[in-house]
């Protein structure tokens, strides 16, 4: 079977790599769909984003799809930036080419916003809302969670976006200091797929 994986977020495309593997699916990507237009995410929720997301591009390429609504949420903040992580910092993405500065902004206004902000109250939490669905609705849903706090400064090289300002505690190191494949057994997105994989199995024995 086909299913669509639409993401445009390289780093989301590099974790799935590991975290898909073993199923006996064909994965097309949006390379495959170079036609296929950015699907706006403007829910209030990951799980509403995922959804929107999955059926957007089911609808533009006839495959059944895939997709990862996720972000960063930081108690001391509200909650923020959640939904609005991928455009925190007031840039958007135009082209992939332009992830790591976005990137980049978007911590330094975490880390301005913490600024001063005492340790105890330094909690978050990573969230992946993740939603396969057809053109006209959702089929399987899925949500995991990595909880942890925000470091005074970046730690690490690995992983992407809010990786090297997220600190796992009981591990004393932050996620872009995790080895790739240590990221993908513990983070948000694995305890998503950890959900979502019992329920694909039974899918698609249907
Ligand atoms: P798609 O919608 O095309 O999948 P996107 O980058 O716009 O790509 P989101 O809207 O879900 O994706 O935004 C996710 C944001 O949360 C973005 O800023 C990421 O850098 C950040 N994020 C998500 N997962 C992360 C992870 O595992 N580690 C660090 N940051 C993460």
């Amino acid at each position: 079977m086909d299913i669509l994986l639409a993401t445009t977020n390289a780093g989301k495309i590099r974790d799935f790599e590991i975290l898909l593997s073993g199923f006996s699916i064909n994965w097309l990507s949006l390379k495959d769909f170079p036609e296929a237009e950015e699907v706006e995410e403007d829910g209030e929720t990951f799980t509403e984003n995922a959804k929107r997301k999955a059926i957007g591009y089911a609808r533009q390429t006839g495959i059944l799809t895939l997709a990862d609504d996720s972000g960063l949420e930081i108690d001391a903040l509200g909650g923020a930036p959640g939904v609005s992580s991928a455009r925190f910092s007031g840039a958007h993405k135009d082209h992939s080419s332009d992830a790591f500065r976005i990137d980049e902004e978007n911590i330094k206004k975490v880390l301005r916003l913490m600024d001063g902000v005492p340790e105890e109250n330094r909690t978050a939490r990573f969230v992946s809302s993740l939603c396969l669905a057809d053109s006209e609705k959702p089929i399987l849903e899925a949500e995991g969670f990595l909880p942890g706090r925000i470091l005074n400064e970046k730690r690490g090289t690995g992983g992407f976006g809010y990786d090297p300002v997220f600190y796992l505690p009981e591990r004393g190191q932050s996620v872009a200091e995790l080895a790739r494949e240590e990221k993908n057994r513990i983070s948000h997105r694995a305890n998503a797929v950890k959900t979502l994989r019992p329920m694909l199995e039974e899918f698609l024995k249907r």
